[in-house]
């Protein structure tokens, strides 16, 4: 609305016209009153200039012919103590991520604006029911993990959550409907991220219907700009809070606050930090962390090239782009701030995405296209990585941390990712003498869970295991919190 402000609907209309975009408008005279003024606040959002670069750019241009990954090295990384990494400095960044927290100096942060299609689930996907006994929901595990990490460092830990358009009102409403999950109602912050418009292959905006723009979500790394955009970051400010803890929306196994990871950001001065997970096959569907001339990158699964993927290292056999992203970082605030409000510099670059857009003809009637007919733009989170200075990537373990669910079925789905957590009980438990029997994968043989109020990490399972007299039985259907 802000151009709108300034700007007359004529004069709006005349710069879309004067852009060669005057196409948007092509129903308006026949549009109610109504209709008229949301057309007209969509296309105030849009900068009318950023698309014509990015047509230029990216679609006349051709932009990922133009990437040139010759000259990429598979980035280093912190190996854990177990895999030979310095148990010494482990401990020490430990240290050091505890202090911040009980200092109070460090937000938790999920982006969950995302549209889940692949998942096929109607809703925001943070209300998808997740755990094996009790189903609590994606946000529910979370927000339970962040309540028990403040209560164990004695502290608050803000929660922000960047959802989009589509799914703001709906996130916001499940969380009053559930008293934020016992979190203090100021304490869990929303705010939406920004939208791009479709376009179609000659760069035209694309309708959605006679009075509406095909919008979509900015992708995660609009997060940036929406932190700053939203005032949450002012407010951590004034809250004296200097480190975002990040993850995404689909991942329940994520340590949601990871003492020894914010330590080792803390200690390398670091202002942009990242998790890896050794990639399980050279197809995997995740980023790989590189080093491009002297410069932190992150090349997407779908960008490198498939020989690049499948590369080893001729000593140890081991795949070469081994260090996989999986989209857990922490984030010094006066970064977002810096790159939220740069210039085109350091700005995030868009990708693009052939799509399937829904729209309308030249007669104004629906169009459901079988084929994509649309590009749509995104900005990622790891492409600020580059920007940021001392970055650094430490391992960890798949089953301490990663478990997303992407898919109705198979790889990624409900099932595995319950699976995986059914897994992670048990090792605690059998840590601590419970001996549930398992398969050879790990898996025990029924249903049970660990609520994050008893245990969200092997140390917290252990102590509150400790505390409790005789030892608790395990067995199907037992909910321990
Ligand atoms: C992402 C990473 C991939 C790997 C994988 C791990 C990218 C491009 N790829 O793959 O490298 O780390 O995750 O699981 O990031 N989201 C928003 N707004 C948007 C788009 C997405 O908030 O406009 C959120 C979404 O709600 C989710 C997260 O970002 O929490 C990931 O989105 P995705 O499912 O599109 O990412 P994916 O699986 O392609």
């Amino acid at each position: 609305m802000k151009l709108l402000d300034s700007m007359s609907s004529a004069e709006l209309i005349e710069s879309y016209r004067t852009a060669g975009q005057g196409h948007v408008f092509a129903f308006f005279d026949q549009l109610s009153e109504c209709e008229q003024q949301q057309l007209l606040s969509e296309a105030a959002e849009i900068d009318l200039h950023e698309i014509a670069t990015l047509k230029k750019e990216l679609i006349d241009g051709d932009g990922a012919a133009a990437m040139d990954y010759s000259d990429l090295e598979p980035s280093p990384f912190e190996a854990r103590p177990e895999k030979g990494g310095d148990a010494d400095a482990w401990a020490e960044a430990e240290r050091l991520g505890e202090q911040a927290l009980r200092a109070g100096r460090v937000a938790a942060f999920t982006v969950a604006g995302g549209q889940g299609t692949r998942l096929g689930f109607d809703g925001p996907k943070g209300t998808f029911p997740i755990t094996p006994v009790r189903r609590a929901t994606l946000f529910q595990v979370f927000a339970e993990k962040i309540t028990a990490a403040a209560k164990r460092y004695g502290t608050s830990i803000p929660w922000l959550i960047m959802t989009s358009h589509q799914n703001h009102e709906a996130t916001v409403s499940f969380f009053a409907d559930n008293a934020h999950f016992g979190l203090e109602e100021t304490q869990v912050r929303f705010f939406r991220q920004g939208r791009m418009p479709a376009v179609n292959r000659e760069g035209r905006i694309m309708l959605s219907s006679r009075s509406s723009i095909a919008m979509s979500p900015d992708g995660h790394g609009g997060s940036l700009r929406a932190l700053d955009r939203s005032g949450a970051l002012a407010q951590l400010e004034a809250e004296g809070i200097d480190t975002i803890s990040y993850f995404q929306v689909d991942n329940p196994l994520v340590r949601c606050i990871d003492p020894a990871f914010i330590g080792w950001h803390l200690k390398s001065k670091s202002e942009m930090s990242s998790k890896m997970v050794p990639k399980a096959y050279a197809e995997e569907k995740v980023g790989h962390f590189c080093i491009q001339g002297d410069r932190a990158v992150v090349v997407e699964y779908s960008d490198l090239p498939a020989a690049m993927q499948a590369e080893t290292d001729s000593a140890t056999g081991a795949l070469r782009f081994i260090a996989g992203s999986i989209a857990i970082h922490v984030l010094d605030r006066n970064f977002v701030k810096r790159l939220a409000g740069a210039g085109p510099e350091a700005a995030l670059p868009f990708h693009l995405a052939h799509k399937k857009i829904p729209t309308v003809d030249g007669a104004g009637d629906s169009v459901s296209p079988t084929e994509p007919n649309g590009i749509k733009f995104e900005m990622f989170v790891f492409d600020a990585l580059p920007f940021a200075q001392n970055p650094i990537v430490i391992e960890t373990l798949r089953e301490n941390d990663f478990s997303p669910v992407k898919n109705a079925t198979g790889i990624d789905s409900a099932d595995s990712c319950r699976a995986d957590l059914l897994r992670q009980y048990t090792r605690w438990a059998n840590v601590n003498g419970a001996a549930v029997a398992t398969d050879e994968t790990g898996s025990p043989s029924f249903d049970y869970e660990v609520c994050p109020s008893y245990g969200y990490d092997e140390n917290s399972f252990t102590a509150s295991w400790a505390n409790t007299s005789p030892p608790p039985l395990i067995s199907a259907g037992t909910l321990l919190g």
